[in-house]
């Protein structure tokens, strides 16, 4: 698959969820680089600028795209030859790909220990770390219950429901506007993230800001699991996270409203650091002040005023 091919995934939406479409990304770029046959170093460098563009367009606001293309292509401009330059985003793909897998997994133990057994967890959205915090809590023997909220419009709640029924949780689905409702049954909220600002704040599907206040007014804990790909240097310089916003087709047929009304389509939303419990990470359960720290230590200081990450 080369770099262009795994832009069109992403922005079609063939591939979704911010941690697939991150490898995803990695994995284009790593296309890219192998299928360069010439010895031109330059001319690689142009194909794999040019890959990194359209991967880091396809989709705005996971930062863990933008991080991913910059892991791949770490340290890109030392290489020497063609060669070189090859095996070097190769090996980078290969060794993010490994990593996101990796922390995967230790989210999912680690978010397990804020499950207790006979909770009853709502999760919004399909989040595959979430899912691997849920899964966890399940293989450990916990008696619990999932809510999956149905997220509208492109309803990856159907897909939470198939994953948890999958692997033996059992597993209910409401609509989006049942959250209020139902949240005074809830223990607990486990939600994934596209990204995580320096202040905190979580950028996940539209509806989560609403879930967490829901549950902030129930006094229900409400758990991110976030891998610290998924953190974001540019909040670190004041940059605001860009919210896609798609087309009115996802919602509405042709011809259901009358010409010239507007439909608003916003697939994301931020939930403020307040309503958050704590970030479940690989290296760590930490609060929500703490992201500006994770931040620092995963990114270092040269990130924070780059232009693309
Ligand atoms: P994982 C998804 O975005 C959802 O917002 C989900 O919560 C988030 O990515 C994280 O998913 P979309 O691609 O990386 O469905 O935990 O728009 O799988």
């Amino acid at each position: 698959m080369r770099a262009k091919e795994a832009a069109e995934d992403i922005a079609s939406m063939r591939v979704r969820g911010a941690a697939e479409l991150a490898r995803h990304a990695a994995e284009g770029l790593r296309g890219e680089a192998l299928a360069y046959e010439g010895h031109d170093l330059n001319a690689l460098r142009a194909l794999l600028d040019d890959g990194r563009h359209q991967l880091i367009q396809a989709r705005p606001t996971a930062v863990s795209l933008t991080n991913a293309v910059a892991y791949a292509l770490k340290d890109a401009d030392k290489a020497t030859s063609a060669q070189e330059l090859r095996l070097l985003v190769s090996g980078n793909a290969e060794a993010f790909i490994k990593r996101s897998r990796e922390a995967l997994k230790t989210i999912g133990q680690l978010g397990a220990n804020r499950i207790r057994d006979g909770d009853l967890v709502m999760t919004h959205c399909n989040s595959k770390a979430a899912l691997s915090a849920i899964i966890a809590a399940h293989e450990q023997g916990k008696d619990i219950h999932v809510l999956a909220t149905e997220s509208r419009p492109w309803r990856q709640g159907l897909l939470t429901a198939k994953d948890l029924h999958q692997a033996g949780v059992p597993v209910e689905l409401i609509i989006d506007s049942a959250v209020r409702s139902m949240m005074n049954k809830v223990d607990v909220v486990v939600v994934g993230a596209d990204t995580i600002a320096s202040n905190g704040a979580l950028i996940n599907k539209i509806g989560t800001a609403q879930v967490a206040l829901a549950a902030h007014e129930a006094r229900v804990p409400f758990v991110v699991c976030a891998e610290t790909f998924k953190f974001s240097p540019r909040t670190v310089s004041g940059e605001l996270v860009n919210i896609e916003e798609r087309g009115a087709a996802e919602i509405v047929k042709e011809g259901e409203l009358p010409p010239g009304v507007r439909v608003r389509n916003p697939v994301f939303d931020a939930t403020p650091a307040e309503y958050i419990d704590c970030i479940v990470t690989e290296i760590g359960v930490i609060p929500p002040c703490a992201a500006y720290e994770v931040i620092i230590r995963e990114f270092g200081q040269e990130k924070f005023f780059s232009s693309e990450g």
